[in-house]
This record gives structure tokens, C-alpha cells and sequence, in this order.
């Protein structure tokens, strides 16, 4: 929950109030936003005009606690930075008995938008039950603490089921189990897809409305403008709405990693800022809360039985770690001494912290991780936007600008040969990589 002190209400109000036509919110949409050292923005707007939204790259350095702090970013109203399609906000009015889904494996995003929405609802006078039928890492199970958070089936009958940052029925286990039988579908999405009836099993004439929006750089930014455009958060994100605008700051952190991404919108740390109110404590719990810190025995026993190699041919690289699901038990094993709340989920969440470093290094980071069942989980990080996006979609999965992944069925080294025959087909080369161990250079 975020502690607010009342110290503080009133600060920001003016600029997330949807009513206010403030000399800071104008200022804000108007796209300049003040970069420190940049230009200044354009004083005394006429009040009442907004110039239209442009996208604004945030330069390194804009992190989320730059944006809580500076006025460089005016707080926004998702519904204004996304305007959610009319249909879908019809729906979710028109509907009564509402479940939201998030996709496995899961991630802040999908956690945070399935719950957010849920949260929303519910406050809205609906009945809402959000799943995520997945273990999940120690920070997301504490967004779920108020035992709002579902593996199972709700104790009514949906008359509408949502999908949360995902769209394929094989990524939500076993609450696809509900989707034959709905009455409507909707998907909110934010990755390259293309929702289709058949695809999710539906019934067929079962009514779907969907909102793909690449552009969006999580579905919780899409999540919370739906709940704005229904009438939630009146007076801003405050009061009962802290509750809601907490799994959704949670999913936008996450999804940008901290706003630390390349080509993170602008709106979207605007939106983040009007969620936490500009408050630095939330901030700073919901950081500690979200970060896969593991104790140093789980990481020393990592790095020694992980396998880190860079693959190579002239001056292309890319990074790739391989752990199997024995190291990954072991590792949990380790963690769990000193922390027995950690689940697997921490452990690979560690894994993938690393690998926008690697991205950053080596231009692509690959982790394969073996999973139960003779499946392997392949997270793909690129520096290239499409490239990720591109490999993950070869293997059956998909993702948005340059973070992907895709859940493979085979074992451990046959799914390595085959990412690593795609990255050399993606290089040119007709014949197999150069792989060398790079042990402390990757995994450290
Ligand atoms: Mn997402």
C-alpha cells in the first residue's frame, strides 16, 4: 500500500486533476518537455488550448526518481497521454462480473495490470477477480497482499473476460479454461499482435474488443487509462485509488525497467508521476519491494554453474547465458536459507536484470532457462529494437522494442543450437558460431 502524508496533498494536484488546465499540465503536453540544460519550456500558453502530444524520448538519466522529483515532467492523465478506444471503455461500463487475466511466465506489467484493473473495477461497484495462474516473484506476490490476487477460476460467471498484456490463450495456464465460455473478450495489449477469435478459442459471434498499442510501453499505462475514462481516480490517484495506481506504477516500472530503456515515452513517466503522486517514499518501497536481489550464496552458486558464453563473428557479439533447471533448484535452494519467501520467479528475475547490461554490452543478451516439462523459457534483450523482437517471433513468441521472449519446447541444448543458428542466419553466416566462455564478463 503507499503511505501518503498529507504534507504533501496538494502538490500535484492541479496537473492530474482531469479538470485542470493548469500552466504546469499545459506546459507538460506540449511535448517540450524541459530537459535540464534543454529549453526551457514555453511560458504563458494561452490556458485552455493543449498543443498536440508528440513523443519525447526521455534522455539517459530520466529515471523514475528524476521524474518524481523535477518539474521537467508534469504529472498526466493516462487518458489524455491514451486515449482508450470508445468500444472497450463501453464494455468494461456496460459489464457487471468482470476477470482479468495476466500472462506466464509473468511479469510486473501483466501482475500489475491484471490487479490494477480488478482493484478499479471494484471500486467502480463491479466484481472483479484478477489471475495470474503463475508462482510469482516475492514483490509481485506483496502487489497481490490483500489476497486480491487468483491462480484459479472466480466464484462467479464472468460477463466479460479481460486479457492483460498478453493475447494468446497457450500464455495464461489454465484461465484459458474460461475463455470458451465467455460471454465477451476483451485484450489490452501493447505488443505486436493480432487478437484473434479463433486463436483464443471463443465461441464463435463471442463479441471481442481489443486495444494493441505498441506505442504504449506497458499495459498498465493502458489499464490506467481505461479506469480514467470510466470515472476512476476523480480527483487523481490518491485516497482508495493509491491502491490501484500501486500494481500499475509497479507494471510501467517494471516494463521500462525503471524508465532506464531506450525509447521510453515521455507520457508514459508523466503518467508514472501522476500515479505515485510524486511520492519519493512510494517510489523507493516499490523499488526495494520490485528488486530480485538474491542472498550472495544463491548468486556465487549462479555464477559457477550457469553457462555464460559470447557468441561471436567479426565485430558482432551477443551474450548468452544457459542455466539448467537443476542449477536454477539448487540456486532457489541457496536463497531460500536465507529467505524462505524467495520463489523461482526471484531467481530468474535476477537472471533477466542482467541482461539489459548485456544488451547494452554485446548488442543482443540471450538467457535460456530450462523449465519443467522439456521447455525451455529464452528472454531476448537487443539494443536493435526489432531485432529481439524478431528472433522471439521465429520461436513462436513475441515481445515489443528490443525485449522479447518465448517459451520453446525441447531440451536445454537443442533450444541453444537452435537460438544460436537463428543469431548466425540473423548475422549472415551459413556456418555455426564462434561461442566462447566469458564466465565474469557476462554474469556479474
Ligand atoms: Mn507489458
Amino acid at each position: 500500500m503507499l503511505r501518503r502524508s498529507m504534507s504533501r496533498r496538494g502538490m500535484t494536484r492541479e496537473g492530474t486533476d482531469p479538470g485542470s488546465r493548469s500552466p504546469g499540465a499545459s506546459r507538460q503536453v506540449g511535448g517540450q518537455v524541459g530537459i535540464p540544460g534543454g529549453t526551457p519550456p514555453a511560458a504563458g500558453r494561452r490556458p485552455g488550448r493543449r498543443p498536440p502530444l508528440r513523443d519525447v524520448a526521455p534522455r539517459p538519466g530520466h529515471t523514475a526518481a528524476f521524474a518524481l522529483q523535477t518539474d521537467a515532467f508534469m504529472p498526466q492523465r493516462a487518458h489524455r497521454a491514451w486515449p482508450p478506444p470508445r468500444p472497450l471503455v463501453e464494455a468494461l461500463a456496460g459489464a457487471e462480473r468482470v476477470v482479468t487475466i495476466g500472462h506466464t511466465p509473468p511479469d510486473g506489467d501483466c501482475v500489475g495490470a491484471a490487479l490494477g484493473l480488478a482493484r478499479g473495477l471494484e471500486l467502480l461497484g463491479k466484481r472483479a477477480h484478477a489471475i495470474v495462474d503463475s508462482d510469482l516473484p516475492r514483490g509481485l506476490q506483496a502487489l497481490g497482499q490483500q489476497g486480491d490476487l487468483h491462480r484459479g477460476p472466480p466464484p462467479f460467471s464472468p460477463d466479460l473476460v479481460v486479457l492483460v498484456d498478453v493475447a494468446q490463450a497457450d500464455r495464461i495456464g489454465t484461465a484459458a479454461e474460461l475463455l470458451p465460455s465467455a460471454p465477451a473478450v476483451m485484450v489490452v495489449d501493447h505488443h505486436r499482435v493480432t487478437p484473434r477469435a479463433a486463436q483464443l478459442g471463443l465461441a464463435p459471434d463471442t463479441p471481442m474488443t481489443s486495444w494493441i498499442d505498441e506505442r504504449c510501453d506497458a499495459a498498465s499505462v493502458q489499464v490506467a487509462a481505461l479506469l480514467e475514462a470510466l470515472g476512476g481516480a476523480p480527483k487523481g490517484w490518491i485516497d482508495e485509488w493509491s491502491e490501484v495506481a500501486e500494481p500499475l506504477a509497479a507494471g510501467i516500472a517494471t516494463d521500462t525497467q525503471w524508465f532506464r530503456s531506450r525509447r521510453v515515452n515521455a507520457r508514459s513517466l508523466a503518467v508514472f508521476k501522476g500515479l505515485l503522486d510524486s511520492d519519493l517514499n512510494a517510489l523507493e518501497s516499490l523499488e526495494a519491494r520490485l528488486s530480485h536481489a538474491l542472498p550472495p550464496t544463491a548468486t556465487v552458486l549462479l555464477a559457477a554453474q550457469l553457462s555464460a558464453v559470447v557468441l561471436r563473428t567479426g565485430d558482432m557479439t551477443a551474450a548468452e547465458l544457459a542455466v539448467t533447471e537443476q542449477t536454477r533448484a539448487r540456486a532457489l535452494e541457496a536463497a531460500q536459507a536465507a529467505d524462505p519467501t524467495t520463489t523461482l520467479e526471484d531467481v530468474s528475475g535476477h537472471l533477466m536484470d542482467r541482461l539489459d547490461r548485456l544488451a547494452a554490452r554485446y548488442g543482443i543478451a540471450l538467457l535460456l532457462q530450462e523449465e519443467p516439462q522439456g521447455r525451455v523459457r529464452v528472454s531476448i534483450r537487443s539494443r536493435c529494437d526489432d531485432l529481439a523482437v524478431g528472433l522471439a517471433q521465429q520461436l513462436g513468441g513475441g515481445g515489443k522494442r528490443g525485449v522479447a521472449g518465448a517459451t520453446v519446447e525441447g531440451r536445454l541444448s537443442a533450444v541453444q543450437s537452435r537460438v544460436r543458428s537463428l543469431v548466425a542466419h540473423r548475422w549472415g553466416l551459413r556456418s555455426r558460431l564462434d561461442a566462447r566462455p566469458a564466465g565474469a564478463e557476462c554474469y556479474n
